[in-house]
């Protein structure tokens, strides 16, 4: 007989939160965080909570509806976080998820996962049997203007990070030139650099530009075409010394291989929500793992500390303070490291102010 909990009940809110500068890419700007909560209430006196990013305030609602008809389906259940998604899963093999159904698909793992952990008295990372440890962050920021990266640079900094990600794609190969080395010469020699495409080249366009990038010294160059062109990312791999990395768009653990198989890129990003949550996350690790392949994160920061210490190819995380805005205690840097919070669960304790005041 289990002495798991059962699953009783559920909330799914929808909030937009302000983002303090908007995000500028070279594919749109966010000028938002519309985001899901989720929370999932068990009769084990615990409440498993998650949230989800919907990158556009458009599919926001249409999200949250998707979540409130999927979880029906595992109410009454046994808290059994890989059961219930495996169950949950085999509803929806004929639709197929890849899009907005594993995103819901994704907080409901996540909030399941924090539930099972809250229930056992234990931080995520040591209910999988691993000890929390520091992961080496750095601080992401959009497509800055030279003059308003500078304070934001200086001000992380000064907060301790040593390396810091800065999304280019201007007009001109010049202009990424300009902001490239506008960032180093404020991060000094000891700093780490990264950039991000956020997928606006073409392939022929990324390898001209990538080809002066080399002279950088970059620690990687992000995206630089479309997430789904492996073939195109293998070229520009393979024509670069600078490592490339994806991998934020790749939904679940098959993506992940398939991009592997086609050495589409040096290094991985997983990103929580759209790898599959915390079950999709340990198979993508594992792929990851047994191809030596670098696994670095995208958002959803609380819980990808807590993998982060499990994952044996952990690389950096990245601090983006997506959820802060509704967070009680957001994840804090120390000397450029985040650990995992030593609480029970994910590191998720939502700031109920603050989600009335952002209610969508
Ligand atoms: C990114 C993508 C979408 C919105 C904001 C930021 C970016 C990242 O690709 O790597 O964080
Ligand atoms: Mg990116």
């Amino acid at each position: 007989m289990s002495d798991s909990p059962l699953i009783i009940g559920f909330d799914v809110r929808p909030v937009i939160v302000p983002l303090h500068p908007p995000l500028r890419t070279a594919s749109g700007v966010m000028a938002t965080a519309p985001l899901v909560l989720l929370d999932i209430r068990t009769n084990g006196g615990v409440t498993g909570s998650s949230y989800i990013f919907t990158y556009t305030p458009v599919v926001l609602e249409g999200v949250a509806q998707v979540l409130r008809h999927i979880l029906p389906l595992i109410e009454s259940a046994r808290l059994e976080p890989r059961a219930n998604m495996a169950a949950l899963r085999r509803k929806f093999i004929l639709i197929g998820t890849p899009g907005l159904l594993d995103m819901a698909l994704a907080a409901i793992d996540m909030a399941l996962w924090d539930a099972h952990a809250r229930f056992l008295g234990s931080p995520l990372v040591r209910l999988l049997g691993g000890t929390p440890s520091k992961t080496l962050a750095y601080a992401s920021f959009g497509m800055e203007p030279p003059n308003e990266a500078a304070p934001l640079i200086e001000a992380a900094m000064r907060a301790g990070f040593r390396a810091i990600k800065i999304k280019i794609g201007y007009p001109t190969l010049e202009e990424d030139l300009l902001a490239i080395r506008a960032a180093k010469s404020l991060l000094g020699s000891s700093g780490k650099l990264m950039v991000d495409y956020n997928q606006s080249l073409t392939v022929p366009e990324a390898i001209r530009r990538g080809r002066a990038l080399d002279e950088e010294g970059l620690e990687w160059i992000e995206e630089p075409t479309r997430y789904d062109d492996f073939d195109g990312h293998a070229k520009i791999s393979a024509a670069l010394r600078t490592p490339i990395q994806l991998g934020e768009n790749l939904y679940g653990p098959r993506e992940v291989s398939r991009s592997i198989r086609q050495e589409s890129s040096d290094l991985m990003m997983l990103d929580l929500m759209k790898i599959g949550g915390v079950s999709g996350w340990l198979d993508a690790a594992a792929v990851c793992s047994a191809s030596a392949i670098p696994v670095s994160t995208h958002f959803f920061q609380e819980a990808s500390a807590h993998l982060q210490s499990l994952t044996p190819t952990a690389h950096y995380l990245e601090y983006f303070g997506l959820a802060d805005g509704v967070l009680a205690d957001p994840l804090c840097v120390t000397d450029g490291y985040v650990e995992p919070a030593e609480h029970p669960g994910l590191g998720i304790q939502w700031n109920a102010d603050a989600i009335r005041r952002f209610a969508a």
